[in-house]
């Protein structure tokens, strides 16, 4: 048991390190939101427009914006999610 304490103490303040590499450099900010396809920091008729035009192609990924419900296809389901979440008006 305090072998396994001191290892877990040992590694915290490595987690603690990388956590803030990441803060400093930006590295959590690029990830990309869902459904602001063109990364502007809003979702709008852009995005919409973008997200039909890519309709029933395969999401890039788990990170892909437009595949807003996430199951692996781009499709009317998600352009209509993403319509739901608008920032702005256009
Ligand atoms: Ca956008
Ligand atoms: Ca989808």
């Amino acid at each position: 048991m305090r072998i396994g304490n001191a290892v877990r103490l040992f590694h915290f303040p490595r987690f603690l390190i990388a956590l803030l590499l990441a803060v400093s450099t930006g590295a959590l900010a690029q990830a990309p939101q869902k459904c602001d396809v063109n990364g502007d920091g809003f979702i709008n008729q852009t995005d919409i427009n973008l997200i039909v035009a890519a309709r029933n192609l395969p999401a890039s990924g788990p990170l892909d914006p437009r595949d807003a419900d996430n199951n692996g296809v781009i499709n009317a389901l998600d352009a209509r999610s993403c319509q739901l979440r608008c920032t702005l008006a256009n």
